[in-house]
């Protein structure tokens, strides 16, 4: 199970009877709707064991061994099984002391439409997180944060959503999918521990999966489960001992994942869906995370030649601000 913008190295173990085994592979949709109708063909290659060997019977062919395309829970459950090696040549070290608690819902949802042009009237679809869409900042958050430029981001990025509710049942509210819109980010001291649990929505009746991926950061899986997260049991089962460390990864659609990391790498870090439709409909946001309080423990400053980065719904990207360029 591999999503969008994910990684995955994988260890096999050559341990059968030597032959020809068939490599399968097929895709999988988590949307209750076809949307795209694509072909649910298996790829197939053939793994051949060196030496000799006689082929008694030709390999059987996976297609019937492989779960449906939109089998999500036998996905989830896969994911649960995923291991590190936690040898000494590759260690795990979970942060253990939590200090930063985050639960935060993954879920579409509507935001305002300025001037009712959108197709569905004084609302369009949105994705957000914690009920807040990320909004594009005319100038991007790294610059503003080392040039301390006011008014592009807000420091206000909730640790919970703003309601409680059944996040995986049926038939929700459409209030509850009300979202607001902003450059919110979340602000991390240096060496924090942070744990995130993301939960999986059914707003909308939109629940898929959302890969979530990290930049400035690999963290660890702690915990997959479907349904909603229950913060009395579900912790503890928790996988402090062996689990993998990726910058990906995917929340299984009405269920949840835990994650923990260790905030030592100062600087602001994008994070988001990596459907990038969810992306560019504001399943986004950032953490700031301080400097230490040594040089190695802070950030580099930018080199003298490093160009402004622009991002303006107004300009096309690579249009450099005069005003801007002048003062760097
Ligand atoms: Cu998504």
């Amino acid at each position: 199970m591999i999503e969008s913008g994910q990684t995955m190295d994988v260890l096999v173990t050559a341990n059968q009877s030597p032959g020809r085994y068939y490599l399968a592979a097929q895709e999988f949709s988590s949307e209750d709707i076809d949307f795209t109708n694509f072909v649910h063909e298996v790829a197939t290659a053939i793994i051949q064991y060196k030496g000799n060997f006689s082929l008694t019977s030709p390999p059987s062919y996976p297609n019937d061994t492989l779960p449906l395309y939109h089998d999500y829970s036998a996905a989830a459950s896969f994911k649960q099984q995923l291991r590190s090696l936690a040898s000494e040549e590759h260690p795990v070290d979970v942060p253990g002391n939590v200090t930063t608690r985050m639960f935060i819902t993954v879920s579409a949802n509507h935001v305002a439409c300025p001037d009712d042009s959108c197709y569905l009237g004084d609302y369009k679809v949105a994705e957000a997180l914690n009920n807040i869409s990320w909004e594009d900042p005319s100038v991007d958050v790294l610059q503003a944060y080392c040039r301390n430029i006011s008014g592009v981001y807000t420091m206000d990025f909730p640790d919970l959503p703003p309601v409680m509710y059944n996040f995986t049942g049926d038939d929700l509210s459409t209030s509850l999918a009300e979202a607001a819109q902003g450059t919110s980010v979340k602000v991390l001291n240096y060496n924090e521990t942070v744990e995130m649990v993301f939960q999986g929505t059914n707003l909308l009746d939109q629940s898929e999966y959302h890969p979530m991926h990290m930049h400035g950061y690999g963290f660890y899986v702690i915990g997959v489960g479907l349904g909603n997260f229950d913060n009395e049991t579900d912790p503890q089962m928790y996988n402090l001992v062996d689990p993998s460390k990726v910058n990906t990864f995917g929340v299984p659609k009405r269920g949840w994942a835990a994650i923990r990391f260790r905030a030592n790498n100062p600087g602001v870090w994008y994070w988001h869906c990596h459907i990038n439709r969810h992306m560019s409909w504001g399943m986004s946001t950032a953490f700031i995370v301080k400097n230490g309080d040594m040089e190695e423990t802070s950030m580099r400053p930018s080199p003298s030649y490093l160009p402004p980065c622009i991002t303006s719904k107004d300009k096309p990207y690579g249009e450099i601000d005069q005003t801007l360029k002048s003062d760097i």
